[in-house]
């Protein structure tokens, strides 16, 4: 099968050059080592965790700035820990992430269970910063670091019946004490048609800020697919499925009329119970009005070229 789909490089209008990068990346790190003490708060990037090495920086910068290391790893949904913004930083600090396999799965040639240690070396480790929009109405920029999810999905071999991939979230109300309560049908699931796993902006994340990702933004890795509604970047994954039907995803199986399978950013379609023409950039006080596709419409429309997006919203 094609595994490379045609790709629209991403417009210059959105590549940071490199230079202007880079010096804004020495500023915001000797901003960081100023603001290094939490209490200061503010924009400081209070690095935290492991440093993970041999990071290069990747095609897709955005030339808007990137939200706090702080808000980007407190402000969280992640219902394994509780539905409460902070509960994720909070609850999950004791997650264990080792040992942790993924299994590859399903109409596959080569099924492969990965060690979460040697899926981390399957690909050149790249950082990816990324507008993310929440189905709720708020959004940040993230400077993820992970590999594009076609080099596994390459590795797997998919069979001519591979249409759908489905990813799946540990199952453990041991470690995950939100488990417990029956907000959502446990574990959490998520699909992607094909040729939008295959996608180049699709990526498996490891790390943020360079780091090795925090619990909370779901380690050890998680999907992250920018153009979508952030429920679909599923996180701490422990399964992924290729199947051929379209699978029936947590939030789909929650609330069918709220959440459809494509989830698409799209400013025109409301969800039934509020708008989503406008979002909130955590860290900013006005709203900025949402952009199709989360503006990456250059580069994802194709896909869905010819479909009715009221309909498969
Ligand atoms: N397993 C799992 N993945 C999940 C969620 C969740 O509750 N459980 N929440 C989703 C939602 S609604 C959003 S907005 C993003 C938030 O990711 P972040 O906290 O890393 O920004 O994760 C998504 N992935
Ligand atoms: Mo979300």
């Amino acid at each position: 099968m094609p595994i490379r789909p045609p790709f629209d490089p991403v417009p210059p209008s959105e590549i940071t050059p490199p230079d202007v990068y880079r010096e804004r990346r020495r500023f915001m790190q000797g901003a960081a080592a100023l603001a290094a003490s939490p209490w200061l708060g503010g924009a400081g990037t209070a690095l935290a965790g492991p440093k993970l090495s041999g990071v290069r920086a990747g095609a897709y910068r955005l030339d808007e700035a990137s939200t706090s290391y702080k808000d980007v790893t407190s402000y969280n949904n992640f219902y394994e820990f509780g539905t409460g913004k902070s509960d994720p930083a909070e609850r999950a600090r004791s997650l264990r992430t080792r040992p942790w396999m993924v299994s590859v799965e399903g109409e596959v040639k080569r099924a492969q269970v990965w060690d979460i240690d040697a899926l981390l070396k399957l690909a050149p480790l790249e950082e990816r910063v990324y507008r993310m929009r929440c189905v709720e109405g708020w959004s940040m920029v993230i400077p993820w670091v992970g590999f594009p999810l076609a080099e596994l999905i390459r590795r797997a071999e998919p069979t001519g019946n591979a249409r759908y991939v489905e990813f799946v979230t540990l199952s453990d109300p041991a470690r995950m004490p939100g488990q417990r309560s029956r907000i959502l049908d446990w574990p959490y699931t998520e699909g992607l048609r094909m040729d939008e796993a295959m996608h180049p902006l699709t990526i498996l994340a490891v790390g943020l800020y360079g780091e090795v990702l925090p619990n909370q933004n779901g380690a050890p890795v998680r999907l992250v697919v920018p153009w979508k509604y952030g429920f679909k970047s599923a996180k701490s994954i422990v399964k992924i499925r290729f199947v051929e039907k379209q699978p029936l995803t947590a939030w789909m199986a929650a609330a069918p009329d709220e959440y459809g399978f494509y989830s698409n950013v799209n400013p025109k379609v409301d969800h039934p119970r509020w708008s989503q023409a406008r979002e909130r950039r955590i860290g900013e006080f006005l709203k900025r009005d949402t952009l199709m596709y989360n503006g990456y419409g250059a580069q994802v429309a194709h896909l869905y070229r010819g479909m009715d997006l009221q309909k498969y919203f």
